[in-house]
């Protein structure tokens, strides 16, 4: 039977309240109707989301949909929306054209806003999809920075400051859906398809299950065309990832660990736990996951021609002790592209660090990796750099016209500088009867 599209409506509210990370250990968060993370939006491709914000903030904010190929007007940065002040609401109206694992976010101020808790995850449903699992689970990965009270806490001397400012801020404090060190439950014999959204500002999370296969499914932009079978797969802020988890044994406690993965910090990376799945009683099992997922057709081959360089580097800041820059700049206004003409962009990280690209509004492919096609083909928005790398992208700007952005989801480097602003304009335009300057972001 077909779906009939529906309207899905939901009202959030941005206040600031107590929440309990641990029983005994709470924090002053902020975040959507008094939990971290807000509910999860659920809807089927196809469907009109409708979603009523209000905030009860003392400051402004916005919300960013991560991932979704919504109207320029409706992204929710600087650019295309006046914040929403305290005591307004907003209504954000937008339909849902694919399947997926997206989240949403705040997009003003985001270093304290999304480090309280500002965030969920939304999830669109394709009732076509063959996709069959036991059960289903949305893991949201955050980190806090909380001192001996459970504060917030900003670095106060310099140096601490710089080592923020440069690795990002990585908390000490692990969470999984808003609680530290949760217990999982599941059954003997299943398998699940849990959903792994990075929310952290700066974590990677390098996604380990005991040791145990699990099969990716699908990343930022739905599904894959086949699933993969690996034991780990690193996850930067921003990206998602569905895996096939399971079938455990009865009586087996299983943590779910980020193994460490150097991004070339100051602060060293280490194994750690965020959660413990304990395996209960035996199920009969209905999960099916089909050899071929979908077909993806590629956007563009390999030797595609370049038609924008992007560099992500640092440079030295007498005021900061350095810079986050694109093209030698900070906070950019990059030129247009035009509906409907193929972009294929090559993004080089010439930094001695890690950095994950994110593209609004928009998935790309990613055609080449240091001279080299990737293994899979994958819709992405979110695409990690190692330090002197450099990717070739393609993506194809459709009728959506209006301001969209680009930038490091490490949150203190986009605050820094890294980031850029850029129009879609109407293809059968010219150029020049286009110049939007803005300096927001
Ligand atoms: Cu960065």
């Amino acid at each position: 039977m077909k779906h009939q599209n529906q309207t899905v409506g939901y009202n959030l509210t941005a206040s600031k309240f107590q929440w309990d990370i641990a029983p005994g250990k709470t924090i002053t968060a902020w975040g959507f109707n008094n939990q971290i993370p807000a509910p999860a939006l659920k809807g089927k491709v196809g469907d009109t989301m409708v979603i009523r914000v209000k905030n009860d903030l003392e400051e402004p904010t916005t919300i960013h949909w991560h991932g979704l190929r919504i109207p320029s007007s409706m992204d929710g940065t600087g650019v295309v929306q006046e914040p929403i002040k305290p005591g307004e609401t907003f209504e954000y109206r937008f339909q849902l054209p694919d399947a997926g694992t997206f989240w949403f976010h705040s997009h003003v101020n985001e270093t304290v806003q999304m480090e309280r808790g500002m965030y969920g995850a939304l999830i669109v449903e394709d009732p076509a999809e063959q996709v069959i699992t036991d059960a289903e689970k949305i893991f949201m990965i955050d980190d806090m920075k909380l001192d001996a009270k459970n504060r917030f806490t900003k670095p106060g001397w310099l140096f601490p400051r710089i080592k923020e400012r440069h690795d990002g801020r990585q908390g000490n404090t692990l969470l999984i859906n808003g609680k530290e060190n949760p217990m999982i439950n599941v059954h003997a014999g299943q398998r699940e398809r849990w959903r792994f959204i990075n929310s952290s500002s700066a974590r990677y999370f390098y996604l380990y299950i005991g040791g145990k296969p699990f099969q990716i499914i699908g990343t930022d932009g739905g599904l894959l065309e086949s699933p993969i079978t690996v034991n780990k797969i690193l996850l930067t802020p921003g990206e998602r990832i569905d895996v096939i988890a399971g079938p455990f044994k009865e009586g087996e406690n299983i943590l779910i660990e980020s193994l460490a993965y150097n991004r070339m910090t100051f602060l060293k990376s280490k194994r750690q736990a965020f959660a413990t799945v304990q395996v209960g009683k035996e199920r009969s099992s209905i999960t099916n996951i089909p050899e071929k997922l979908r077909k993806i057709e590629p956007l563009a081959q390999q030797d595609a021609p370049v038609t924008r360089k992007i560099k992500f580097s640092v440079g030295p800041s007498l005021k900061n002790g350095m810079n986050f820059l694109i093209n030698n700049k900070v906070h950019v206004d990059d030129k247009p592209v035009k509906a409907g003409e193929l972009q294929i962009w090559e993004i080089s990280n010439t930094s001695l660090m890690d950095h994950p690209f994110h593209l609004h509004g928009e998935f790309f492919q990613v055609i080449e990796e240091n001279g080299k096609a990737p293994g899979y083909r994958a819709w992405k928005d979110t695409y990690n750099l190692i330090p002197g790398s450099t990717i070739k992208i393609a993506w194809m700007p459709d009728n959506r016209l209006g301001m969209w952005m680009y930038h490091c989801h490490i949150l203190e480097h986009h605050e820094a500088g890294m980031m850029a602003n850029f129009e879609v304009i109407d293809g059968s335009k010219d150029d020049n009867q286009h110049s939007h300057h803005v300096h927001r972001h």
